[in-house]
């Protein structure tokens, strides 16, 4: 019944995470689909071959109420076409759990999204603790030059809901103009349904 007190070891550069009982990786080969460009997803992978996007690093602790899994995400840094690296991105099943971000090196920007349609981001630096309220889908970019660290906690009964995201996407796509992160329309976008 009661678990054993225990501590891991994070490294802020990096995002090691140790001990961690998994490592999740993202190609863009598994998750192309979520960029808005598919010609240079396509043109990516006929010419470099596969690219690494992000990888979770989660702590041992259990996925079930009373819980806080905390877990360290890497997004590398790149774009495909104007649009930075990023996380798939999902709703909690549970819609009223939230969640914590810790930024912790790197920079990035946490984008998020309500069933509403509206669409937030917040800046995200070492240092930096970003709230993702409940009810808000939320995905995290790499918008710097290196790899984008931060580390999340959130409660262990929230479960993931990424089948919402994966046939709607977001109403709105993090891309760069002029070397500055810009929110842009998602032109495939509308509610309840369709494309990316
Ligand atoms: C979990 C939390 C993060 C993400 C991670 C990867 O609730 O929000 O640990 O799992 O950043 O993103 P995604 O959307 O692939 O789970
Ligand atoms: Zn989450």
């Amino acid at each position: 019944m009661f678990m054993e007190p225990f501590a891991c070891e994070v490294e802020p550069q990096t995002g090691i995470l140790r001990p961690s009982q998994q490592v999740i990786r993202r190609t863009l080969r598994n998750i192309g689909g979520i960029f808005l460009d598919q010609e240079a997803v396509q043109q990516i992978l006929s010419t470099e071959g596969d690219r690494l996007i992000y990888e979770v690093y989660a702590a041992d602790v259990p996925e079930s109420e009373g819980h806080l899994p905390y877990s360290t995400t890497v997004i590398y840094p790149g774009r495909v076409g104007d649009e930075y690296h990023m996380t798939k991105g999902h709703y909690h099943m549970k819609r009223n759990r939230a969640e914590v971000y810790l930024g912790l090196s790197g920079e990035g920007c946490l984008i998020l999204q309500n069933e509403a349609g509206e669409v937030r981001a917040v800046a995200m630096r070492a240092g930096v603790a970003a709230y993702v309220p409940p009810g808000w889908a939320h995905r995290t970019a790499n918008t710097g030059d290196v790899p984008f660290v931060f580390f999340a906690v959130y409660p262990g009964d929230a479960g993931h809901d990424y089948g919402t995201i994966e046939i709607e996407g977001f109403a709105k796509a993090l891309v760069a103009r002029n070397g500055r992160p810009v929110l842009m329309k998602n032109p495939h976008w509308r509610q309840g349904g369709g494309a990316r």
